[in-house]
């Protein structure tokens, strides 16, 4: 008769230990990870010749060390995101400076001086994951807060509002800007036909358009740029009391942004210039930081704002409700593989905390489906969240079980709740989630709001309230792109729109694409309203002159004066910039003095663009060499054109008298380093004039 049947017991490490293997040298290396074995863990012994039945025989179909290692490789890649492909990722922290206790239970919001881990991610919308960095083009703001109540996704954007009021109307949005379908091009640009085509079409996108057009849609640096939650949300308190609330995010480095030309450069000669530049910036222990502001405000007071502010096309001006900063975030780690936590990343706006809720805001609320099914695609299946990237740092426990990758423990009888076979077991309870209460009635109908109706007043306050040169470069961009557009109709179209946001902008942008007559302006809705001035639109207004996060490229050769070279050197430093030296050589010139002095960069590798000051040092000798080599000229005339500060020896003048550079006010002598770093320390749109024929 056979035994009596042993209740199982548990795995022990012993159990384990066999299964491993005992003792020996391959064993001692295999625990110290030197051993090279398929995911099998079979050792490898060749991992340079496929298995063959002789010297250039066929290879043989047992080769599983083969078969594994190319059909994995055939799957490194998952489908890139549809829209925010390429991005940049870092982690950090977040500290609550101010407690929003009155507002909500969000211990993220209310706890002053905890630290909350982020993992942010900065992005481009259009391009796919290997296009260009300084494209024009909204970017993408990700936070993720790994909060001890589970994880809070921020997912804004650099502008404040959007193209579109409601989510049906996204897969339009993004199939007119990406490549066009016949042709494949172009890549990571707006200015082609079908996006113009659709923009002029869908006059509620004109806002969100006149931003993209302005310096904001070619930012300096990711580290320059503003982040906004763009739709409002709301905070929710013990009491059950909602209050609405916008984000901002305001960075620590002031806002600053490229010249067209200039971002233009950078797209070929550093592709990865902002993914560069945030990733040196955090490896120096420069880091970048942002405070957190919120708006904050009630459902009556909204009754007296300018529009809905459920129509995420608008915004509330600050000078309506002012920011109030409550906390800082602070970037310090760059990620060890961009793979495993830039690619498998995944943020959505649905990720929010007891004590914070949504609005009916259209576009939000489609948002709410999207990410998740985006991420139920894009990452294998349903248990994503558990990737190290997406795991919340708080105890995850429920009794959800299986799926494609299931990695959490699921012992037991029980996968169902209620029950009273695992009493240990997960429960419900009063602190979890609650959703803000709702009093609704109506009729069911695709609707949109009356209140959403007016396209162009605030498109309009916002093309006003910019300073004269930064109207100068929405026209210019505008102009460029639409010389882009081959379909006259759809340029006329446009033209006809911005008659409604104002008459000059339509003018001068008539006039830069040659268009004699203006054609008639536009109907609209509803009439359009002339709304107070607001400075605080103007992205100059949040610029600051600085030299933190900022850079100086010096240019040297043969016989340089070391002197002024280690002067100017040292005082960009001082002020926070990064310095690097230019030469002819990447191994550096030996300077006046015999001393050599090393380079950072070869002259003819590098354009001036990836710099915010020059200075050129040379002497007589070199400076004549140089004024016949075009990277040395074209070094100087970019800068100019570029409109930065420029700091000059004898030598230095020379080359730019050869570049046919008139020197003005911001080209100024090395003998005064505080001039210099005064010059260096913003860029100059006063020159504009000077060096293009502006519409
Ligand atoms: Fe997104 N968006 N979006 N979006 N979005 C995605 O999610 C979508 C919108 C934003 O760094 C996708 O996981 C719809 C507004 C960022 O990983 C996708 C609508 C704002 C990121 C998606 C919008 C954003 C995304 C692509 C209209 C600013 C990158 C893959 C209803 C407030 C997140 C993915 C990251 C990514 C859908 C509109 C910001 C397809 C349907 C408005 C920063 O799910």
């Amino acid at each position: 008769m056979a035994a009596k049947k042993q209740k199982s017991r548990k795995k022990t490490s012993a159990d384990l230990e066999s299964v491993r293997g005992q003792g020996g040298e391959l064993h001692q290396q295999r625990s110290e990870g030197t051993v090279l074995s398929t995911n099998d863990g079979i050792a490898i012994a060749d991992n340079q010749n496929s298995l063959a039945i002789r010297p250039g025989g066929p290879t043989l179909l047992e080769d599983f060390v083969l078969q594994e290692k190319i059909s994995h490789f055939d799957r490194e890649r998952i489908p890139e995101r549809v829209v925010h492909a390429r991005g940049t990722t870092a982690h950090g922290y977040f500290e609550l400076t101010d407690s929003l206790a009155e507002f909500t239970t969000a211990r993220v919001l209310t706890v002053v001086g905890a630290r909350t881990p982020v993992l942010a991610r900065l992005s481009t919308v259009v391009g796919a994951s290997g296009s260009a960095d300084t494209v024009r083009d909204t970017r993408g703001f990700s936070v993720k807060f790994y909060t001890d109540q589970g994880n809070w996704d921020l997912v804004g954007n650099n502008i404040p509002v959007f193209f579109i009021q409601d989510a049906m109307k996204f897969p339009d949005l993004v199939h007119s800007v990406k490549r066009e379908p016949d042709r494949g091009f172009p890549s990571a640009s707006s200015a082609h036909d079908t996006f113009w085509d659709f923009i002029s079409l869908t006059p509620e996108a004109t806002h969100h358009l006149l931003w993209v057009m302005s310096d904001r849609g070619i930012p300096r640096s990711l580290r320059t740029m503003e982040g906004f939650g763009v739709h409002t949300f709301q905070l929710v308190n013990a009491n059950g009391d909602a209050t609405f609330v916008k984000y901002h995010w305001r960075p620590h480095h002031g806002v600053a942004a490229l010249t067209w030309d200039e971002a233009v450069t950078l797209a070929g000669a550093d592709p990865d210039f902002h993914r560069r530049d945030l990733w040196e910036s955090i490896e120096r222990g420069d880091q970048p930081g942002w405070d957190l502001g919120v708006q904050l405000f009630t459902a009556e007071d909204a009754e007296r704002f300018a529009f809905d502010p459920l129509d995420p096309t608008k915004l509330i001006t600050e000078e309506d409700v002012p920011v109030r900063i409550v906390g800082r975030m602070v970037l310090d780690l760059n990620v060890e593989n961009v793979f495993a936590e830039n690619e498998l990343a995944a943020f959505s706006p649905m990720r929010i905390l007891p004590g914070m809720d949504f609005s009916a805001d259209p576009l939000l609320q489609g948002r709410l489906f999207s990410y998740l099914d985006a991420q139920l695609h894009r990452l294998g299946g349903s248990n994503f969240q558990q990737l190290a990237v997406n795991a919340p740092r708080c105890p995850v426990a429920n009794y959800q079980r299986d799926g494609f990758f299931q990695g959490r423990p699921q012992g037991g009888r029980v996968g169902y709740e209620p029950n009273s076979l695992d009493e240990a077991g997960p429960r419900e309870t009063p602190g979890g989630f609650a959703s803000a209460g709702v009093n609704s009635e109506g009729s069911k109908a695709r609707w949109r709001p009356a209140t959403f109706a007016d396209h162009y007043s605030q498109a309009r306050q916002f093309y006003r309230s910019q300073a004269p040169f930064e109207q100068s470069h929405i026209v210019d961009a505008i102009v460029f792109e639409l010389g882009k557009v081959e379909t006259p109709s759809i340029r006329h179209r446009m033209v006809a729109n911005l008659r409604q946001v104002d008459e000059s902008l339509a003018t001068r942008v008539a006039a830069g694409i040659g268009l004699a007559e203006p054609p008639e302006a536009s109907p609209t809705a509803v009439p359009v309203r002339d709304l107070p001035l607001s400075p605080a639109l103007r992205y100059a207004s949040k610029a600051e002159p600085t030299l933190r996060a900022r850079s100086v490229g010096i240019l040297v050769a043969k016989g340089t004066d070391l002197a002024t070279v280690e002067r100017a050197s040292a005082s960009a430093a001082a002020a926070g910039a990064t310095v690097k030296i230019v030469s002819p050589t990447i191994e550096g010139v030996t300077a006046e003095d015999g001393t050599h002095l090393a380079a950072d960069c070869q002259l003819s590798g590098t354009t001036s663009a990836v710099f915010d000051a020059i200075a050129i040092v040379l002497s007589a000798e070199s400076a004549e060499t140089l004024c016949t080599e075009h990277a040395a000229l074209d070094f100087a005339r970019h800068a100019f054109a570029h409109l930065k500060g420029i700091g000059v020896d004898e030598g230095g003048r020379r080359l730019l008298h050869a570049a046919g550079i008139r020197a003005d006010e911001w080209v100024v002598d090395l003998t005064d380093p505080d001039h210099f770093l005064t010059v260096a320390a913003e860029r100059h749109p006063e020159r504009e004039p000077s060096v293009r024929n502006l519409p």
